[in-house]
């Protein structure tokens, strides 16, 4: 059969105008209620299930106001109920809010572990706000990804405070949620080598493990890797990433889209760009085989190539790029079933995995005595060629459908 996941299409994504360091936003700007109409589009036609936010895509932050999404006159308020409304009709399910500590200049050096406690005061009040608007639109995961909690200089970072903030900022998320009662019973780390920030704290998902076991609260806390694209910047394996994080019970839900190595944040839509094709279908693939039953987020934008300005544009452009991803995704989803359920990588597999069994068992049980009494003929065991290279292969053919 096959898990087919469920899908989310944030507002991120979907209302991005795509600008890059080098040129301005090409398509016309939507506002977020916009974006909701065309995301509940989407929904109606089956594409997809859920949607995510910062606070910033669907109401702009005050500081001086910090309180306006629960003040009834409020526009916030306002424009929060309009979007709720349409959400709520279209059936399309809120599923994680997440708090932009990366677009207001204030955060230029870092959000929850700026050295300056002025700004990690107005990042704590600023995530409360959006733990709020999350759990008005009913969201169940609020997500912390590094953001611009990083450095460029070695000697600007107060070396081990820095990683206390962190823990104080996320445990603060954790605290407010459950004080409050909060929709909002989870939160994922969303680690990433670099970009904004030249370095930064949570480069991998082996990071965020880490530090969720130091939180105050660890069992709401889980990951949610951006495969490919966080991984391979740095030119490291999702397939890894993904496997210790499902191994852990830490997988709480993927960001997914496309990257080249080694090359800054790509953001390209799922399997579009000139790697990544038998990467993404192998992340798949061994979730699948893990068993693991989370859903993805798209966390890409649309090519600049494939942008353009106008009125007409800014809604069509936007609704095929759902679309793009969408195909690309079940692609390749479907590809990477095929390939859990193949008789024959399955009898390979089973030859190099399940051999020797009471071996194996002494091995697992740990009886020391029993261990140093099991021998092996070591000739034999090295005389034997593996052939992963034909494995391989196999599985190239059957990627390229042959
Ligand atoms: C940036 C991140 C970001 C988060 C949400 O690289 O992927 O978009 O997923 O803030
Ligand atoms: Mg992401």
């Amino acid at each position: 059969m096959g898990t087919k996941r469920k899908i989310s299409m944030p507002y991120w994504c979907a209302a991005n105008p795509v600008g890059d360091p080098f040129g301005p936003a090409v398509m016309d700007r939507i506002t977020s209620v916009e974006a909701t109409d065309i995301l509940c589009g989407a929904k109606n036609d089956g594409l997809i299930d859920f949607t995510a936010a910062h606070d910033d895509d669907l109401v702009p932050w005050d500081p001086y106001n910090e309180d306006d999404d629960s003040q009834t006159g409020s526009e916030t308020y306002k424009i929060l109920k309009t979007i709720k409304e349409k959400l709520d009709k279209a059936g399309l399910i809120f599923k994680m809010v997440t708090c932009g500590l990366h677009g207001n200049p204030v955060f230029r050096n870092g959000g929850i572990t700026n050295p300056d406690p002025r700004v990690r005061l107005l990042a704590a009040k600023k995530a409360m706000r959006a733990l709020r608007i999350g759990n008005f639109l009913g969201a169940e995961y609020f997500t912390y990804w590094v953001a611009r909690d990083g450095f460029e200089t070695q000697f600007a970072v107060p070396w081990g405070r820095n990683y206390t903030y962190l823990m104080d900022g996320l445990n603060l998320v954790a605290r407010y949620a459950k004080a409050n009662d909060l929709s909002i019973k989870q939160g994922t780390i969303e680690n990433k080598p670099n970009e904004p920030r030249g370095e930064m704290y949570l480069p991998t998902v082996g990071h965020a493990i880490a530090l969720i076991s130091r939180l105050e609260s660890p069992d709401f806390w889980g990951v949610n890797p951006e495969l490919l694209q966080h991984e391979q910047m740095t030119g490291l394996t999702g397939v890894a990433a993904a496997a210790m994080a499902v191994r852990f019970g830490k997988l709480f839900f993927l960001h997914v889209g496309n990257q080249k190595p080694n090359q800054f944040d790509n953001d390209n839509p799922v399997l579009v760009g000139m790697d990544g094709l038998k990467e993404f279908i192998s992340v798949l693939y061994v979730l699948e085989k893990m068993g693991w039953q989370g859903h993805v987020e798209f966390d890409n934008h649309i090519l600049r190539t494939d942008t353009a300005p106008g009125e007409a544009n800014k809604t069509a452009i936007r609704r095929e790029f759902i679309e793009l991803n969408v195909d690309a995704y079940r692609t390749a989803e479907s590809r990477a079933i095929k390939l859990a359920e193949d008789d024959r990588i399955n009898s390979i597999q089973d030859k190099l995995w399940n051999s020797h069994q009471e071996i194996a068992d002494t091995l697992k049980n740990g009886d020391l005595g029993k261990i140093s009494g099991t021998n092996v003929d070591y000739d034999s065991v090295n005389e034997e060629a593996l052939k992963l290279g034909s494995l391989d292969m196999l599985v190239n053919k059957k990627i390229m459908g042959m």
